[in-house]
């Protein structure tokens, strides 16, 4: 049952996005298409099992976010964050948040979620304004969690001074199919540089040294072994350009043993101290196609 819908899923997300020239319009017309999509999201909820991630972006297609975003061959998700609610709690459409602590010394110290995506105030959250007329008129601003952890109690993390906390936002396929065994899972986006390390902060002015460092990343975990990561592909976006660039990870899932496994991906940040650490993030797409022999 599991396999067969999720084969509904894979083929009614290629009719939703083979909707796009509709929605490319941005006419009321196009509202009508998506509604059927809609419908296949349902079907796509169950068929992921775990995933209401991807489910939920299938089902709320009928909106044309994701939908609208042009069409990608084999998306499995798509977001461009401009149908989110800005004013709601939460990034919405099954964005997981996660965060650790880690020692002076790098070694993990603790870790707690996943959890959903707060819109702000910390962690991350939606933004306007930042981009141009491909990104407008949201994007996903990721940065710390300044309120971590114990203020005025344990003061660790941020209030440590010396502690690391890393943030990571993400979506997850959970659990990863027997169909994406064979493919190559890609992962693409649009970053333009946030806060992060600003040398005009006070944070960041001598002798103070902002070290926070920000990333894009894709992950396999092994829910039957202590939820171990069984692939890290990482893309350090700490030094992006200022300017809105396109950027691309992928990952190989040609391992029978990663069937089961859970996948995700996002964005992270490591900072320490209040430094800052955000960026902006758009247009979001993961992928898969069949692996290269
Ligand atoms: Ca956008
Ligand atoms: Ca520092």
């Amino acid at each position: 049952m599991k396999k067969t819908t999720l084969i509904t899923i894979l083929f009614a997300a290629l009719a939703v996005y083979g909707c796009a020239d509709d929605e490319e319009g941005g006419t009321a017309g196009s509202g009508g298409t998506a509604g059927s999509g809609g419908t296949a999201g349902l079907g796509g909820s169950a068929g992921m099992g775990g995933s209401a991630g991807m489910g939920g972006s299938a089902g709320e297609g009928g909106m044309g976010g994701s939908a609208g975003m042009g069409g990608t061959p084999g998306a499995i998700y798509e977001q461009d964050f401009n149908a989110l609610d800005i004013n709601g709690g939460f990034i919405g459409d099954d964005w997981l948040y996660f965060g650790n602590v880690y020692n002076a010394d790098g070694s993990f110290k603790f870790g707690f979620g996943p959890n959903p995506a707060p819109n702000g105030p910390q962690i991350c959250a939606l933004a306007t304004g930042e981009g141009g007329a491909g990104q407008e008129p949201q994007q996903l601003n990721v940065y710390s969690n300044y309120e971590c952890c114990g203020p005025g109690t344990t003061d660790e993390g941020h209030f440590s001074g010396t502690e690391l906390v890393e943030t990571l936002i993400f979506q997850e396929i959970n659990p990863i199919p027997a169909e994406f065994i064979g493919q190559t899972f890609t992962f693409t986006f649009e970053a333009k540089l946030g806060n992060i390390n600003d040398p005009s902060d006070p944070k960041c002015t001598a002798p103070n040294v902002c070290e926070s460092t920000a990333a894009a990343f894709i992950k396999t975990l092994d829910p039957n072994a202590g939820f171990a990561t069984t692939n890290e592909v990482p893309l350090d976006t700490t030094n992006i350009s200022p300017a809105w660039m396109g950027y691309s990870l992928s990952l190989d899932l040609t391992d029978p043993a990663l069937e089961g496994q859970i996948l995700q991906f996002g964005f992270s940040t490591i900072a320490q101290d209040f430094e800052p650490s955000g960026n902006f993030y758009d247009n979001v797409v993961g992928a898969n196609s069949p692996t290269a022999p």
